[in-house]
């Protein structure tokens, strides 16, 4: 017996969805819904250096699924998605579901007339706090940058360096000290560009900066910083401890995610707070780190991890374990993406912090935003929907040119974790 479809509700019948590839200082795609009465919604699908696998699924697969259905349908939609694919999560399946979901919820917020933030729940504070991003190839290059960042209203700040005998390290920035933190690792050329890592330089050397840092700017600023997954267990555990007199907001990503058990290890051997997610793309990859608490926060974006129907499911588990979220929010999250985690982030009660790297001017030249910063705090704004507009003319103006995230090489050229 098949159930009569309820007629959709007023001119909430999907018309079109376009897949928008642009690159205005970086590549961004971009999916726009647009319903029978013309309502829009957005929906970030930006994957860094596989921009159009995640383009292809959509246009490909999914838009030809989504025609004629009801937009407000977003749970049975995401279910048709995730269920229907047969082949389900990783990056590239739970990016274009993201974008989709978004979107949807884009659509339906701005029908209610709403900030999606009311229809997630109202807001659970006044502002969200943020951290920036300093980073630096010697310490006074790195204290510059950190006084910029607090210029820039920051109040809790990542901190990158450079490792002597490393050339290339992830995170620091050409011209730190130049206020706004520039640092964007996909490179546009026809191959990957290699980089360099020593493990034993990168532990003897980290401690020490933030212990400059520390007595440079004192105990209270919140500092964060990311091991960008380089470090096996017990490296990560021996990091951990060194860095335990720097009192961190959190060490990120000490350890890949891949090998859940590994961060018994660290856990065994220090209390620094540990974030990890950012290449979660579900609430399953989730599941051990949490019931075990191995770490204090969950690092997904709205982007990556299926959407604000997904991030929404893996925030909830993670309030189960107080576990508080660090949404992941570098420049390779597009405004869309950006403006959806705003929204969850104000609504959720377990929030912990969001990563703010600030997008481009040419990036602002593509994306209109609505989200307000003030104070250290962010606000995503009272428009209807998520509050980010799509400017065709400027998208037409940049486009898409293919660009690689670098690989990462140890000494004796073995291939290691970027
Ligand atoms: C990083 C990202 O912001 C972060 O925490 O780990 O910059 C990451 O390297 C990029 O998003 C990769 O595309
Ligand atoms: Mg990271």
């Amino acid at each position: 017996m098949t159930l009569d479809q309820p007629a959709p509700s007023r001119g909430s019948t999907i018309r079109s969805a376009e897949v928008l590839v642009t690159g205005p200082g970086r590549n961004f795609v971009t999916l726009r819904v647009t319903t029978q009465d013309g309502v829009v919604g957005l929906g970030d699908a930006t994957l860094n250096g596989r921009e159009l696998a995640v383009a292809s699924y959509l246009q490909d697969h999914v838009v030809p699924m989504l025609i004629g259905r009801d937009a407000h349908r977003i749970e049975d939609t995401w279910q048709m998605l995730h269920r229907g694919a047969y082949w389900r999560r990783g990056p590239v399946t739970m990016c274009a579901i993201a974008a989709v979901d978004v979107a949807l919820w884009d659509i339906k917020a701005r029908i209610a007339g709403l900030p999606l933030y009311q229809l997630l729940g109202g807001a659970s504070r006044e502002g969200i706090m943020a951290y920036g991003h300093a980073s630096g190839r010697d310490l006074p290059e790195l204290m510059d940058s950190i006084r910029a960042q607090q210029a820039e209203g920051f109040r809790s700040i990542r901190v990158q360096t450079s490792v002597p005998g490393v050339d290339k390290i992830y995170g620091v920035s050409a011209a730190p000290s130049s206020g706004t933190y520039d640092y964007e690792p996909a490179q546009r050329a026809p191959l990957p560009v290699e980089e360099d890592w020593d493990t034993r330089a990168y532990l003897r050397h980290l401690p020490g900066v933030l212990e400059a840092v520390r007595n440079e700017f004192g105990p209270e600023l919140p500092l964060l910083h990311d091991a960008h997954h380089r470090l096996t267990p017990n490296e990560a555990a021996r990091l951990g401890r060194a860095v335990e007199p720097y009192d961190l907001f959190w060490l990120e990503d000490c350890t890949p995610a891949d090998n859940p058990e590994g961060l018994r290890l660290v856990r065994q051997h220090t209390t620094t707070p540990l974030a990890i997610g950012e290449v979660l793309t579900s609430v399953w990859d989730y599941r051990q780190l949490l019931s075990e608490q191995l770490i204090d926060y969950v690092r997904s974006s709205v982007t990556h991890a299926g959407g604000i129907t997904g991030l929404r499911r893996i925030v909830d588990l993670a309030a189960l374990h107080q576990v508080r979220t660090g949404f992941h929010g570098p420049t390779d999250v597009s405004p869309v993406g950006m403006a959806a985690a705003l929204h969850l982030d104000l609504a959720i009660h377990n929030l912990g912090i969001q990563e703010y790297m600030q997008h481009s001017a040419l990036t602002g030249e593509v994306f209109g935003q609505t989200f307000r910063w003030s104070g250290g705090l962010l606000h995503p704004g009272e428009e209807p929907g998520l509050g980010v507009t799509y400017d065709d003319d400027a998208a037409d103006r940049h486009p898409y040119s293919a660009a690689y995230l670098p690989l990462n090489r140890l000494k004796d050229g073995t291939i290691h974790d970027w």
